[in-house]
């Protein structure tokens, strides 16, 4: 029974006919053997040599690691490896991001990035809209977006709903959404709800505000496209996708669905279960360029350190930086800076993020002293004042509602 060493580091390799990803692993084994643990299980191999593998399927399938740097090992799988047609992104994650994290000989494995080969690539069409497209519809095209999210998350009516919506809306906001466990429950039934937001969005627009609201149509695999093109029907001007609880393949699903003609902004809850640990799962940053190739319009994608949700040391820099980059004709995608957010982080945030950002707020408007409307226009003067490079606490001088904000949580 031959025995095969997939080390290659130092090999010629055809970087675009292959998948290439890091991963950061902790192991007591010497770091070579770990990462021939990682390759064997992860392609051609098993725990212990096997009679059935010979040369050629050895060489055409075997993964190759082309890189060990210290807990760092990059594998390099053969796109052969892949099935994309019948198979796709859950297909991809089962061999880039399967069986290894439950390996008993390693600690901990992280896959930290991701580079596609082009084959596969190219068979992803990306966003329809993007931040561009999101910038066009809502006729914003350099400033930050400004929303909010609907509080509480749950328990309001599709009327009260509306009518935050309404008053988020006077108060100058660009975006609102529902939150991620708001889908059709009984005290605010989708279509009840959709109608009457699409209502508010209407009334504002006829006062001469654009405004988007996103309905939240996660749902089973089966449903999910219907419920989606049911909600455009009702009027709806974004949809809203939990990428992590209902699958990459259902925002490529809708992305692809002709009959959707709205953007899609996608929340990434559950994330954390695997992208808190520096140590074990997968960073945010592969979670990022899939979403971007499967077609989200928006993506969370952390506060980069200043709001209530951890993005790890400087993670969140790079998933702004994979929506954002000339990434191989994809349209970008509208990063989402939400979590903890109030009008007296908003310096700090656009300093780290730069304007290219959706900046969302749920407490930090519907907390406001003065309500809705002014917890929204507390949160468009601080993003005015941010984009004009002025302190919060001088532009708060004649801006009433901001000066309440600030006093209420003060400036972080
Ligand atoms: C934020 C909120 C979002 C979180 C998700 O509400 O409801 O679901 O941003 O986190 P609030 P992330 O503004 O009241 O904190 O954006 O990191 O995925």
């Amino acid at each position: 029974m031959r025995s095969y060493s997939y080390m290659h580091i130092g090999e010629e390799i055809d970087l675009d006919a292959h998948v290439i990803c890091k991963y950061r692993v902790t192991t007591d084994l010497p770091i070579e053997k770990a990462a021939e643990a990682l390759a064997a299980e992860q392609s051609t191999g098993t725990w212990t040599g096997i009679s059935t593998l010979d040369d050629d399927v050895f060489r055409n399938y075997g993964a190759k690691i082309i890189e060990i740097k210290g807990d760092i090992v990059v594998l390099a799988f053969p796109e052969e490896d892949f099935s994309i047609e019948n198979g796709g992104i859950p297909q991809i994650l089962s061999v880039i991001a399967g069986n290894l994290f439950g390996l008993e000989a390693l600690h901990g494995v992280r896959l930290e990035d991701v580079e596609f080969s082009a084959g596969i690539r190219k068979k992803y069409g990306g966003p329809k809209f993007g931040a561009d497209g999101l910038r066009k519809i809502l006729d914003r095209p350099e400033k930050p977006l400004v929303g909010t999210i609907v509080k509480p998350k749950i328990g309001l009516s599709p009327k009260d709903t509306a009518k935050y919506v309404y008053e988020a809306g006077s108060g100058g906001l660009t975006n609102s959404k529902d939150d991620e466990t708001l889908v059709d429950q009984s005290f605010c039934p989708i279509e009840d709800r959709t109608k009457a937001v699409a209502e508010s969005l209407d009334r504002l627009k006829e006062e001469g505000h654009r405004m988007v609201h996103a309905v939240n149509v996660s749902t089973n695999g089966d449903r999910i496209i219907q419920l989606a093109e049911d909600a455009q029907s009702w009027g709806a001007k974004q949809i809203m996708v939990d990428v992590i609880t209902c699958g990459f393949a259902a925002v490529q699903a809708l992305a692809e669905d002709p009959a959707i003609k709205v953007p899609i902004h996608v929340h990434r809850t559950m994330h954390g279960a695997f992208t808190k640990d520096p140590l074990h799962g997968i960073s945010m940053l592969p979670i990022t360029k899939i979403v971007r190739m499967c077609g989200g319009d928006a993506l969370h994608i952390g506060t980069l350190g200043t709001g209530k949700m951890t993005g790890g040391e400087g993670g969140d820099h790079y998933n702004l930086e994979a929506c954002l980059k000339e990434d191989g004709g994809y349209r970008t995608v509208m990063p989402v800076c939400s979590g903890g957010v109030y009008p007296g982080v908003i310096g700090r945030l656009i300093q780290a993020s730069g304007f290219n950002v959706q900046i969302q707020a749920g407490g930090g408007v519907a907390g406001h002293p003065g309500g809705v409307r002014k917890g929204a226009m507390g949160m468009c003067q601080a993003v005015d004042a941010a984009f004009a490079g002025i302190d919060a606490a001088a532009y708060a001088k004649d801006h009433p509602e901001l000066k309440e904000a600030l006093d209420k949580w003060g400036i972080k």
